[in-house]
């Protein structure tokens, strides 16, 4: 219970001491920018030494440890910002309810089942042969909230990972155990026409009980996905997707990274969400000093979402799984269309915890704090 007091403080302090910087910014001068900005630069506090700490397995919860150098490097940061905040004022309540989202992300709150979970094929006469089945099913997008009516493949949003490489035999055995007919695509792939998945266009609609076989070659390499095709506003708004990684033949042409983080946004069913989830039931990334993680953002909704990363630039490699070779670029806030896949690579050279979030502000911060499209990169030294 002391534990827990502490680690309560260390992070009042902390957001109070953001919140005296903030005023000090709005009441400094055009002229005194520069100033304003080695004074935060003197005395920013490191981020929450919690962050730090979470575990970088996904799904996986437990208490988060105080008493380290850091946190008492944060107590120290933060005591130097002076005057406590007045109790009582609408600031302070605004206050206390962004720090009550924060700290359920602190404390490493997730929600349910998670998607993107890797499934495995089973091998026919050379052929990689998956099983999905569309359903319909209750999904937790954030704990306090009720469950949304989700549709989806196996049951998870996103539906499970598929991943084969380039030049495999790939066959999907599709069931159809919805109310209503549906499609299969497999969005950037070089399909065979009737493969296509887009009912009336190269196949009939896949009636409900019915179940639907594709069958294709895996090319182009690259980060690409599946999903509906049919009533897709609805179905894939509400969870009908999922991840279609094509590994490149040769090996020197795939990504020499340490973390491999799918990203697949969603703005429908839920709100705004980052893999079928809104913070702070979002999956943090937990990464090494020095190593290299590659995103690969995909786009499932249907409005353009521009993630941002805070401490460190992100260097865009690949546009819809075509290397983009001479031609990448660094960048630190990157648009994603709708149905578009952009790969990154991050090297983790910034120690702490860095937010990650969507840009249009009102899918990712409000007066309840943050909320949707937000995640963290976390950096431990
Ligand atoms: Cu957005």
């Amino acid at each position: 219970m002391e534990e827990a007091n502490t680690r309560t403080d260390l992070t009042e302090a902390a957001l109070r001491a953001a919140l005296s910087r903030r005023r000090f910014l709005r009441g400094s001068a055009v002229g005194a920018v520069s100033v304003a900005a080695a004074t935060i630069a003197a005395c920013a506090p490191p981020p929450p030494a919690s962050w730090l700490y979470r575990s970088p397995t996904p799904g996986a919860t437990g208490p988060v440890p105080t008493g380290t150098p850091l946190a008492t490097a944060t107590a120290a940061a933060t005591m130097n910002h002076g005057t406590p905040m007045p109790t009582g004022s609408p600031t302070d309540d605004m206050d206390a309810l962004a720090k009550a989202v924060a700290d359920r992300f602190l404390a490493g709150e997730t929600a349910g089942k998670t998607g993107n979970q890797p499934l495995a094929p089973r091998i026919e006469g050379g052929v990689k042969v998956f099983d999905l089945t569309a359903s319909a099913f209750d999904w937790q997008i954030d704990a306090l909230k009720a469950p949304v009516q989700a549709v989806g493949y196996n049951g998870t949003w996103p539906g499970p990972l598929l991943r084969v490489t380039e030049g495999d035999s790939v066959r999907v055995i599709h069931k159809n155990d919805l109310d209503e007919s549906t499609g299969l695509h497999f969005h950037g792939q070089a399909l065979p026409n009737a493969m296509d998945g887009v009912p009336f266009i190269t196949q009939q609609p896949i009636l409900p009980g019915q179940t639907f076989i594709y069958e294709f070659t895996a090319k182009p390499a690259g980060s690409h996905m599946y999903h509906s095709h049919h009533n897709a506003t609805d179905q894939v708004g509400r969870g009908m997707l999922g991840a279609f990684i094509v590994d490149p033949l040769d090996p020197a042409q795939r990504y020499q990274v340490d973390h491999d983080v799918i990203w697949i946004s969603n703005d429908s069913l839920g709100g705004f969400t980052i893999n079928g989830k809104g913070f702070p039931a979002t999956t943090p990334i937990v990464a090494q000093l020095g190593q290299r993680v590659l995103i690969r953002f995909m786009n499932e909704g249907v409005m353009m979402h521009p993630w941002h990363l805070h401490g460190m630039p992100m260097r865009v490699v690949a546009r819809d799984g075509y290397p983009l070779g001479s031609a990448a670029f660094t960048c630190d806030t990157l648009g994603i269309n709708p149905g578009e896949r952009w790969d990154v690579i991050i090297d983790c050279d910034n120690p702490g915890a860095w937010a990650f979030h969507c840009h249009i502000l009102p899918h990712a911060e409000g007066p309840k704090g943050m909320f949707g499209m937000v995640n963290a990169l976390i950096v431990q030294a």
